[in-house]
């Protein structure tokens, strides 16, 4: 898509399961999507981004594919999604949905096939290597904490998967795979009509040889071998081409391509429209699950200057990978959620908003594992009481930055079930909705609705430039879009904003209370301003 159609625009991210349950089953569904269109076009977002709704065994929250051309029966039919596209775009809303192409399904007919035997039609769709019960092709672990191999006894050879074992990569070096992939695309956005795709862990499609050595096991270090490999760029120039054949809009989930390399995938001739980075959600080492402030100011600052020059973020501070950002970069408090909505809303970008962010949901307070649903956390959690861990602490640290925090049911009002399902929901629902929802919780959801209308309004926050004050601060996050200036305090305490005194005259278009601008000011704890020059 061109850059003067999306640089105003602003998302917001659907996990359909927990969005609105519509027949009383207990899990979202489209016929759900559409009750809700009203909402989110009231809320003023342009498009919306769906979570994987194709059919599914529902391994890792439907990123396991069993069919690229099916709606999974739990979400409705085809003619439903087809509804619903109609009713969305009759909104003026966009609809994008998730590319899932780095792995799909062991349930997938490809799949099904190919592990049948080693000279299978399919068994070059995904990635075979010799190996033996004992001795796996290599050392290299998948994302979600169990060897990167699966070994099957039949053919004496194991397959790669980067993350659970039901989710085979596919082989994106035969071509034959790669015009499977290109005909699916084409079908979802020509024939079905669709305007975009999220594109899931596309940094990953290609591997280094099997026998590259892993240097580090700190950081990214253990996925180096599948994170942005040289080669990729073929099969992105090749995908590429046919998003611009319809004008697709297209968000990259890049883990692993660094925002000094990210220009060969964004902005003018790049990849895809914007990227998500996923450094910014970096947690504290203290173990409580905490965001680093600082942490977040310094990955989203070099990333904001770096795509200065050519290159387009997608901004996000919330998503169904991450925990709740009020309990882990706030401190629970309404006051936090808002200080962390300006500070990211008014960004150089594509801001997204994801399900029940813009009404301030809190993490879930875990008691029992049977409560958890996340293919990793039950891995990790089997892994700690091997380790002799008691269940509590186990519990306590798979919890503690898990995903599942984001996944439970959306809290429309305070009547039973939260006005998600009239059924038994098929996952546990915050015991704090009669409290925390969409009808309670209007201050924040106008707050929300204030910066998109900024957004689209004032040329200097869609297109302008940005630079920042206070850099070294630990928790001060202010910065200047052309006439606009945007000052955070992301913290429990108090904090001084000395500004050089040839700043000249602002005044205020928003804040979390009424202030006039003057070069020295005193912020309370999480209180925002938003100024312009007069
Ligand atoms: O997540 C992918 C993802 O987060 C990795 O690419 C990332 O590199 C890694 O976790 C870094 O720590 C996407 C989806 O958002 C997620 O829900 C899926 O489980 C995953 O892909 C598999 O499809
Ligand atoms: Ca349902």
């Amino acid at each position: 898509m061109a850059q003067e159609d999306f640089h105003k625009m602003v998302g917001y991210q659907i996990y359909p399961k927990s969005f609105k349950d519509s027949n009383g089953d207990g899990i979202g569904d489209i016929a759900g999507m559409i009750e809700k269109l009203d909402y989110l076009k009231d809320l003023g977002v342009d498009f919306l981004w769906i979570n994987p709704i194709y059919k599914s065994p529902q391994v890792d929250g439907g990123y396991d594919i069993a069919d690229f051309y099916a709606i999974d029966e739990m979400f409705g039919t085809m003619e439903d999604f087809k509804k619903f596209l109609k009713a969305a775009h009759a909104r003026g809303l966009k609809v994008l949905l998730d590319l899932v192409v780095n792995h799909t399904s062991n349930q997938h007919p490809w799949f099904i096939e190919a592990q049948k035997s080693r000279d299978n039609p399919y068994r070059d769709y995904y990635l075979w290597a010799d190996a033996t019960k004992d001795k796996l092709p290599n050392d290299w672990m998948s994302f979600f904490g169990v060897p990167a191999w699966t070994y099957q006894a039949k053919t004496k050879q194991a397959y790669f998967h980067v993350f659970a074992p039901e989710q085979p990569d596919l082989n994106w070096k035969n071509p034959k795979l790669r015009e499977e992939i290109y005909k699916m695309i084409r079908w979802w956005l020509g024939d079905v009509g669709i305007d975009g795709f999220r594109l899931d862990a596309i940094s990953h499609i290609q591997k280094a040889p099997w026998d590259f050595k892993i240097k580090s096991w700190k950081g990214n270090g253990p996925w180096q071998p599948f994170m942005n490999v040289e080669g990729i760029d073929d099969y992105m120039k090749e995908l590429k081409a046919i998003f611009d054949e319809y004008a697709a809009l297209t968000v990259g989930e890049a883990s692993g391509v660094t925002s000094d390399k990210a220009s060969r995938w964004t902005g003018d001739g790049g990849y895809v429209n914007m990227l998500f980075e996923l450094e910014h959600n970096a947690r504290k080492s203290n173990g409580n699950g905490q965001g680093s402030i600082y942490g977040y100011k310094k990955v989203i600052m070099r990333w904001q200057k770096d795509m200065l020059e050519d290159g387009w973020n997608a901004l996000y501070v919330e998503n169904h990978d991450q925990p709740r950002v009020i309990d882990t970069f706030g401190d629970g408090s309404l006051a936090s959620a808002k200080a962390m909505a300006v500070s990211y809303m008014l960004l150089r970008g594509t801001p997204f908003i994801y399900q029940g962010q813009e009404i301030g949901m809190r993490n879930f307070p875990f008691t029992d594992i049977k409560q958890t649903d996340a293919a990793e956390i039950a891995i990790n959690y089997k892994k700690l009481l091997a380790e002799g861990l008691s269940k509590d602490e186990a519990l306590a640290q798979v919890t503690q930055n898990a995903r599942d925090h984001s996944r439970t049911p959306m809290q429309w009002d305070d009547s039973k079930n939260a006005g998600f399902t009239t059924g038994k929901a098929w996952f546990v629902i915050n015991p704090n909705y009669p409290e925390v929802n969409v009808e309670k919780s209007g201050e924040l959801i106008d707050l929300y609705k204030q910066l998109i209308a900024l957004r689209h309004q004032e040329k200097a926050i869609s297109d302008g430039g940005i630079s920042f004050y206070f850099e070294k601060h630990r928790k001060l996050f202010a910065y200047q879009r052309d006439e606009f200036l945007v000052l955070c305090n992301l913290g429990e305490t108090r904090a001084n904003l000395n500004f050089p005194d040839e700043m000249g005259d602002y005044e205020q278009v928003l804040g979390s209370k009424r202030r006039a601008f003057t070069t020295k000011m005193k912020f309370d704890p999480w209180e925002y301003q938003v100024f312009k020059i007069k």
